[in-house]
This record gives C-alpha cells, structure tokens and sequence, in this order.
C-alpha cells in the first residue's frame, strides 16, 4: 500500500493544552507522526512519497474562504501584537450571545472555533496544508488505480467543520479528499470513521448531503467530547436524511462491543453502495491511550482492516488521533495489513 507522507507536519507543535485542570504539554504533537512512519517502514508496507499541491481550490470546496483566510493570516495578526505563545481562543458565541465576528483576533478566532485544544502557532497553517495535500494525493492515487492508499496526516482533520477549527483540527482532510472523489465523478462516497473520538467536523460538512454517508463508532458524547455532537439520534437531514450514523459506546467498551458497531457500520454501508471508502483512522481506540477510555488491543486492529476490506471497495486511509505514542505506529499499520492481507492474491 503506497503511503502519503509530508515532513511538513512538524512544523505544527503546539505547546500546551488544558488537561485536568493543568496546562499539560500537547498530546498531538510530532512523534505520532514519527512513530506511523516508522512502522510503515519497518512493516515494509510499501512506497512512501511526498504530497503534490493541489493548491486551495480542493479546500475550498470543504472549507469558506473567509475561514481559509483567517487561519492563514491569524499568526502574522498575532506576532504583529508582539506575541510569541501559541495563539488559543478563550471566548465563543455560546448559545446565550450572538453569532457575530468581531473584527479583533481573539473575537474572530472565537467565531472560527469551538474549543481551546487547536492551538496556532507559526507553523501550523502550513502544517495543516500539507496534510491537507497528502489526503489529496492518496486520494488521486486512488483515483488513478489504486485499490488503497494511506495520507499519513498531521494535524489529523475530523473534529474541523467548513469554518470551525477545534479538537486538534484545523483543515478536515478526510472531507477534502473525499469531496474530491465526488468532483473527480464518484457519485456516492462512505466516510468510516474509528476515531475514539466523534467526527463532529465531517459529519456537519455532510449533513444535509446524499453523496456522501458517514458512519461514526466513538465514546458516547453524554460524557466525552466533543460532548455537543456524535448521539445515535443524528440520522442526517434533507437529502441526507438516512446517510449519518453514530455509535456511541461507552467507556471501557473492548473489542467484542466495538466489532459489533463495525459489524452494523460495514453493513450500512454495503446497503449504500458507495465507490469508493474513506476511513478516518484514529487508533485513540487503544487501551493505553492516555486521553481515551476504549480497550482494544493491537491484534484487533488486524481484524479491523479485514473487516474494512471485506466491503471491497477502492479505500483511502486518512490518520485522525492515536496517542499512546509507542503503540500508535503498530495499531496504525495492524489496521493497513490487516486490510492487505485480506486482498485477494495478497502476499
Ligand atoms: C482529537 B482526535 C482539552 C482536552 C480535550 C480533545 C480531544 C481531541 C481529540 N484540551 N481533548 O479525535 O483524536
Ligand atoms: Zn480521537
């Protein structure tokens, strides 16, 4: 499987984020990235290449301009004011204020974002960017005849909605390249999303939307974030009424409980009958992940990507969260093997 990978991710390093009551040093930091690209080398899962630019338009299709804008510029306004620090909100258009955009940074950046865990700082906009391409290169190397393909993205992109950053994304690449599967002429696309976390980001792009069906198996949002979106409820809307689906499971869910909501998920989207499959691969899921509160271990994650391959489908991987740094390499790569070798004629 041909992985994507930029060295542009480190350029995004946030220094800290508020956990437990204590500014803690950032979970999503570089070394998951270094720990995924590792493995993908050590396993000799195939070829590693760089991302071709794409440019914005393909952002734009996900994202407003205005929001583009604004997360490009945010870190010259700030630096302006003489700041060093990451650049953090701490104010939001909450349900008793208006949904105004100040003029002023802090203001904007309230406007632009739902939590404090997206930090700027002088290199995240191209850090962010460049995930956002190596998405869109897997993406086309799909296009172009690949049955799989694996963006090794960082920041990773679910939690970012068309104008709102949060939850460690700024640009939400699984969107983008699935957008652009779409505009290349797919006309139904399945979004799989096995994060520990909610995809509150990807399921607001394609809410109201019938080409695209998202399914999502997460930590049961009554009690774990991002808290607001991510209820089994949440069956889409308009045309995409039908084609939203979550499992929220809950704390201290394993294997057997998962595998049952990937069992359900897999089967709706067989009924669905997409071209094509996006997964946003977060391996937060694992037992020793130091914010999450799923027990999986790494053997299942073999038996995830067999169980993705059997939808037989042409399949983008896209890397979303995972911070046991050690083990997120190995759970990552279990799951593109497991994947693999259940490919016919697979070595
Ligand atoms: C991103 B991904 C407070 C802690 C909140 C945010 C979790 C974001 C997870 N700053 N934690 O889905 O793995
Ligand atoms: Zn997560």
């Amino acid at each position: 499987m041909l992985t994507i990978y930029s060295d542009d991710h480190r350029l995004h390093h946030g220094r800290c984020e508020l956990i437990d009551g204590k500014l803690m040093p950032c979970f999503e930091m570089p070394s998951r990235a270094d720990h995924v690209l590792a493995q993908v080398r050590k396993r000799e899962l195939g070829e590693v290449r760089g991302p071709d630019d794409f440019g914005r338009a393909p952002l734009l299709r996900v994202h407003s301009a205005d929001y583009l804008d604004f997360f490009e510029g945010a870190w010259a306004r700030w630096a302006a004011m003489g700041q060093e620090g990451d650049l953090l909100p701490y104010t939001w258009p909450a349900r008793t204020l208006r949904a105004v955009k100040p003029t002023g940074l802090h203001g904007e950046l309230g406007y632009y974002s739902f939590d404090a865990g997206a930090p700027i700082t002088a290199g995240t906009w191209q850090a962010a960017y460049s995930a956002a391409q190596v998405a869109l290169t897997a993406q086309a190397a799909i296009e172009q005849g690949a049955h799989a393909a694996f963006a090794l993205c960082r920041p990773p992109g679910h939690h970012a909605a068309g104008d709102v950053m949060g939850g460690y994304c700024y640009l939400n690449n699984a969107a983008i390249a699935a957008q652009a599967f779409l505009d290349q002429g797919r006309a139904k696309v399945a979004i799989l999303d096995v994060d520990y976390h909610h995809g509150n980001g990807t399921q607001d792009i394609f809410y109201s939307r019938a080409d695209v069906f998202f399914a999502s198996i997460h930590g049961d949002p009554q009690d774990e974030f991002p808290f607001f979106l991510g209820y089994a409820d949440e069956t889409g809307a308009g045309a995409g009424e039908g084609c939203n689906v979550n499992y929220p499971l809950p704390a201290g869910s394993d294997w057997s409980t998962w595998r049952a909501a990937l069992e359900d998920a897999c089967e709706r989207i067989a009924a669905y009958e997409p071209e094509v499959v996006v997964v946003s691969l977060g391996v937060d899921t694992f037992k020793d992940d130091p914010i999450s509160q799923f027990k999986l271990d790494s053997p299942d994650y073999l038996e995830m990507g067999k169980r993705i391959a059997q939808l037989g489908k042409p399949t983008l991987f896209v890397m979303e969260g995972g911070y046991a740094v050690e083990e997120i390499g190995i759970n990552a790569v279990n799951v593109l093997e497991g994947f693999q070798r259940a490919q016919p004629g697979a070595r």
